[in-house]
């Protein structure tokens, strides 16, 4: 963001009913750059300028289709579209379709894809649309967690879906309950069997969040600690790579791994746990502790980690994260954990000067995904998150705010959740302890969030 305070720097999505010329040409160049990259837009070369006009300019015309885009310093650099059933289609009235969602490479990295699909969605749910459905073809893996995040259930897969560089490609379809008014009678019989999980119910308030269950590996078993003392860890499992399939198998659609020997030491301490997770995981993992320079980074991200979580560096070398993030942008993250808002570092062993929102302005600043932030004095206590303190945080930057430390129970999901309202860039909390105790279920967790 350029901070210039004019009204229009904020990302934002929304619906697009009419367009200017300078807008239809900044959507038609990102929708260029869109299928030049490889796609999400069903062409697979670029139709030409004219045609490419004419297709925004019809599709502007038809009723049935709802046109979204999303700006970056007030540009248009992306697009999604909500289909809305055929009028003679009383059957499927419930049911819109989401296609075309893509943000140009240009401005990747910055949640925009996120925004767009969070817009498309609260119309969906505004119109009383009571099931959201959608289908990708299987290379667009940015897409897929998206969707996945956003609480989408993949319910099938395509074998022959689409023909793209020579080969044949699978589709992957997915669907989300936008509304919990009414039970959803499966046409197929087979799809009986097939549990549609259900999303927040209509009275819960605020936008759907993302679930990352914790697993805190500790001397090569999953721990959780309280504070983040080592000496007061109570060991959960000591398969690593069955957690992972556990919390996958209950409907996560992230991990959220944390090497704390790593921490302690400033490097990887418990490289076979984690390469077991990587190993079982189909869901995107997120990795901190002990993650101190760019060869591990990178190694990390090249075994198969999707987004890593600097921690110490972030305090302590903030040229080596604007460095990581222009090495792999989108894949950093940085971890905020705070005492009573002042940042601690190494293991939460030390407590530096510098205050949670400066540190998070200047993480900003160098170019990171998203802040991850844990209030220590909660951490692993069951008390609740501290909701003003993140919100504050979120409010404070235009980078999406992962809220950790302290869940005990789903009514503090539900008061986070509802922060969102007056807080809406916060995207997603941490659950640890809560979930392996069963105070939270994973279940129930899922459905107040989406
Ligand atoms: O519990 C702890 N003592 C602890 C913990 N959970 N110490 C560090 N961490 C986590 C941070 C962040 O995700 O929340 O480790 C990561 C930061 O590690 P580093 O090595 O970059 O400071």
């Amino acid at each position: 963001m350029t901070g210039t305070g004019r009204p229009y720097d904020q990302p934002r999505a929304e619906r697009v009913q009419s367009l200017t010329e300078d807008e239809l040409q900044a959507l038609c160049e990102a929708t260029d750059a869109a299928i030049l990259d490889g796609g999400g837009f069903g062409w697979l070369t670029v139709p030409g300028r004219q045609a490419m006009e004419r297709y925004f300019r019809g599709l502007l015309m038809v009723p049935e289709r709802m046109l979204f885009v999303v700006r970056l310093d007030g540009v248009i650099v992306g697009g999604a579209q909500l289909v809305r059933p055929p009028r003679n289609n009383e059957a499927q009235a419930m049911s819109a379709t989401l296609m075309h969602l893509y943000v140009a490479p240009y401005a990747r990295g910055r949640g925009l894809g996120r925004l767009l699909l969070l817009e498309a969605e609260q119309c969906a749910r505004a119109m009383g649309y009571q099931i959201l459905n959608l289908d990708v073809r299987e290379t667009q893996e940015a897409a897929i967690r998206l969707f996945r995040a956003f609480g989408f259930y993949q319910w099938g897969t395509h074998p022959s879906y689409a023909r793209a560089d020579g080969r044949t490609m699978r589709g992957l379809f997915f669907t989300k309950r936008l509304q919990d008014n009414e039970r959803v009678v499966p046409a197929h019989p087979q799809a009986a069997s097939v549990p549609i999980p259900a999303t927040g119910p209509a009275s819960v308030t605020g936008h759907s969040l993302t679930l990352y269950p914790a697993i805190d590996l500790k001397d090569g078993a999953c721990v959780r600690l309280r504070r983040g003392e080592m000496d007061d860890a109570t060991v959960y499992s000591d398969d690593p790579g069955a957690q992972a399939r556990a919390w996958i198998a209950a409907g996560c659609g992230w991990l959220h791994v944390v090497d704390l020997n790593g921490a302690f030491a400033g490097r990887s301490a418990n490289s076979a746990a984690i390469e077991a997770i990587i190993a079982n995981a189909t869901v995107p993992v997120q990795l901190g502790g002990g993650l101190r320079d760019l060869d591990s980074i990178e190694r990390w991200l090249a075994a198969g980690i999707t987004r890593v979580i600097l921690g110490s560096v972030a305090v302590k070398n903030p040229e080596l994260v604007r460095a990581a993030c222009r090495a792999f942008p989108g894949r950093i993250v940085a971890g905020i954990d705070a005492r009573s808002g002042q940042v601690a570092t190494e293991g939460w062993a030390e407590t530096s000067d510098m205050k949670a929102i400066d540190l998070g302005r200047r993480m900003e600043d160098a170019g990171v995904a998203a802040i991850i932030f844990t209030e220590i004095s909660r951490d692993g206590m069951l008390t609740g998150i501290d909701i003003p303190q993140t919100a504050e945080l979120a409010n404070s930057l235009s980078i999406p705010v992962i809220a950790s430390g302290g869940v005990g129970n789903v009514e503090h999901l539900r008061a986070l959740r509802a922060a969102t309202v007056t807080a809406p860039g916060i995207e997603g909390v941490i659950v640890g302890r809560a979930l392996y105790d069963g105070r939270v279920d994973p279940a129930d967790a899922l459905r107040i969030l989406s």
